[in-house]
């Protein structure tokens, strides 16, 4: 096509990214597909590779997320080769404040956009290797070979803590419960907040979600039981339970909203709730995000591990392609990525 020619030839290039872009449940993922051909990336573990691209790529991240070629929002997956003999592929997370080691949207998104594109075959399971660990997913297809849905089988989850921490907002300590569902979440009611989840009260959700975060970071140092590491909380998750389904509203990143009900926000409210016994082995959870739209969440195992209760959740949701795009940077652009809003912690 002319305009592809022209651009090719006229258009100044310092670098250039391929992105498939999906929504899962209203919540974007870029999804750099190109990586291995852009980067080199140490290491023998997605983990480490993700680490590799923080240290040497970060600004891949900014130009990617960030405006003018993202927004507040985004949120971005990268495509690398798995090194884990029993993965078909891998991917890392990142949001507009840095990286998350695991993410439910995210991996339905990716799962669905690579099998739409043949780059994966459409076979009914399918192994991520995120930095969280090795993910099961399971595709399932509608009559014309498409993807419907995703299941994943998220890492193993648990509830870490719970404790009071006094914020500016309350006159009262705020009582909260630290999971690990891939990620460390902190929960809260939002019965403490006085607020219903709706949308009109966005801003004061994430300014609440980030000084919750801060304060239980600082409260509340993680030691992860598996590895003996030093972790922190990445997401605030505030719900709301009610009759029909429970909802939530999920902070996270430079102060940003999840669209979705958050994949691993879902496995990490199915941990606590079973815990508080109420919840059981595959009992159907469907859970709610703030804009109205659902997953299907399920614990399918639970055990005890040294009195740590350990819950084996799966997360179920439905992603489309939205776009298909080629990025680049011209080095001349002073405005390479820029954010207006949110609180740099
Ligand atoms: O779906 O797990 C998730 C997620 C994490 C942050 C945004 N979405």
């Amino acid at each position: 096509m002319e305009i592809d020619k022209a651009f090719d030839q006229n258009v100044r290039t310092d670098a250039a990214f391929t992105t498939i872009d999906t929504h899962t449940g209203g919540e974007p993922t870029r999804i750099i597909v190109d990586a291995a051909d852009q980067f080199t990336l140490a290491g023998d573990t997605v983990r480490s590779k993700r680490d590799s691209f923080a240290e040497d790529s970060d600004w891949v991240r900014d130009l990617l997320i960030r405006e003018p070629r993202g927004h507040d929002d985004m949120f971005g997956a990268v495509v690398v080769e798995p090194e884990d003999d029993c993965a078909d592929i891998a991917a890392f997370f990142m949001d507009s404040k840095g990286y998350l080691d695991m993410c439910g949207h995210g991996t339905i998104g990716v799962v669905s956009a690579l099998i739409e594109l043949g780059e994966l075959s459409s076979a009914s399971t399918v192994c991520v290797e995120t930095p969280a660990g090795l993910v099961k997913t399971h595709p399932e297809y509608d009559d014309n070979g498409g993807v419907e849905r995703v299941v994943v089988q998220n890492v193993d989850s648990f509830v870490y803590n719970s404790f009071e921490v006094p914020v500016s907002f309350l006159k009262t300590p705020l009582s909260v419960d630290v999971v690990y569902a891939g990620n460390f979440f902190v929960l809260v009611d939002s019965e403490q907040l006085s607020r219903p989840l709706e949308t009109t009260y966005t801003d004061e959700f994430i300014e609440w979600g980030l000084e919750i975060r801060q304060a239980v970071n600082n409260e509340c140092d993680i030691v992860d039981p598996r590895t003996g590491e030093h972790a922190a909380v990445a997401i605030t998750e505030i719900y709301e339970h009610a009759s029909d389904v429970d909802r939530s509203v999920v902070v996270f990143g430079d102060g940003q909203i999840d669209r979705s009900p958050c994949g691993t926000g879902t496995c990490a409210k199915m941990a606590l709730l079973y815990e508080e016994g109420k919840l059981s082995v595959d009992q159907a959870y469907p859970y709610e995000s703030i804009i109205g739209t659902r997953f299907e969440g399920k614990i399918v195992d639970s055990t005890d591990r040294n009195g740590t209760i350990v819950v084996t959740p799966t997360v179920a949701g439905s992603a489309y392609i939205t776009g298909k795009h080629t990025f680049i940077k011209d080095s001349r652009d002073p405005l390479q990525s820029l954010r207006i809003s949110g609180t740099e912690e």
